[in-house]
């Protein structure tokens, strides 16, 4: 059983010092319809390279946990099928029968720490859920692990709030990029605040190497709104919500099967525009995150 394959290109930027940003695969295999997912999958990867870093996608492949897929390895991921979903808890058993797995944000900071990849970009992470009770390992793994973790905040079928009261038990560090709210994945507002603010990838660098420097554990989560041309209204958003969990509870849907069965029931109420803006703040928040691992490489 092999512990950990980091892709050659990339295994040779982290031992240079150079610019590297991980980006989850359960998004792609899970998050995402076919062919949008392929169309996410290409955003992303070119907006970590314009801002001349090294895009690497996190996976398990064939038992083996991957830092940057092959191509061939990408189209298998977008075709999805024999592709489970991997959280932190399924590693070992995933690893030990052979299988193919897309990683939550809980399962690729698990990979980040085991390869020292600093930055990682998602859409939004998981969360507490509503109701019935169900809480993401997205939540611990951001208290565990030293990676900027750049997303536009938390998915809006979650609670937000009870989220943001979570991250701050966890000592999960917030910080907000050129907003003071918390923003709510599809839409800009949810009227919470941020318990800071920065307006410049530098700023993020820096609170970032004094976390490390005080010997913090865990994550910078940084969250920016989604971009203004695609993101939706706050009123519309909260309306294809409910819709999603009402779906949810007549259908008996539970565990991991909820946040991909919430996101394409969002989808559908919102007749396709939660798609749009999820694959537009997906590329703005992996190319923030390509700024961001630029500077703290460059910046020291
Ligand atoms: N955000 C998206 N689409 C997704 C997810 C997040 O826009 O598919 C995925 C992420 O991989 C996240 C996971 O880590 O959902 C959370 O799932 P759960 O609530 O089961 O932990
Ligand atoms: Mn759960």
């Amino acid at each position: 059983m092999n512990a950990l394959r980091v892709l050659s290109p990339i295994a040779e930027a982290i031992s240079a010092g150079r610019a590297v940003v991980a980006l989850e695969s359960s998004v792609v295999a899970q998050g995402l319809p076919v062919p949008a997912n392929s169309d996410a999958v290409r955003r992303m990867m070119s907006a970590v390279e314009q801002q001349e870093a090294m895009p690497a996608i996190t996976a398990v492949v064939s038992g083996t946990p991957t830092i940057g897929l092959t191509s061939d390895e990408v189209v298998r991921f977008l075709n999805r099928s024999g592709v489970s979903k991997v959280s932190s808890r399924d590693l070992g058993s995933l690893m030990a029968s052979g299988g193919d797995g897309a990683t939550t944000v809980a399962a690729s900071l698990t990979l980040c720490r085991a390869a020292g990849v600093q930055v990682f970009a998602t859409g939004g992470i998981g969360g507490v859920h509503r109701d019935p009770f169900d809480e993401s390992a997205d939540l611990v793994e951001l208290s565990r692990s030293q990676v900027v973790v750049v997303c536009a905040g938390a998915k809006a079928i979650l609670d937000i709030a009870a989220t943001v009261e979570r991250l701050e038990s966890l000592g999960v560090s917030v910080v907000g990029y050129r907003t003071d709210e918390f923003p709510g994945f599809y839409a800009a507002s949810t009227g919470l605040g941020v318990p800071a603010r920065a307006d410049e990838a530098r700023q993020i660098a820096d609170i970032f190497r004094a976390q490390l420097a005080v010997g913090h554990p865990g994550a910078l989560l940084v969250v920016q709104p989604p971009p203004a041309e695609a993101a939706l209204a706050r009123s519309e958003v909260e309306e294809a919500v409910e819709i999603a969990l009402d779906a949810a509870r007549r259908q008996g849907v539970r565990g991991s099967a909820m946040t991909p069965f919430l996101l394409s029931a969002v989808e559908r109420a919102t007749h396709g525009r939660s798609l749009a803006v999820n694959l537009a703040l997906l590329e703005a928040n992996a190319r923030l995150a390509g700024t961001i691992a630029r500077e703290l490489v460059e910046s020291h």
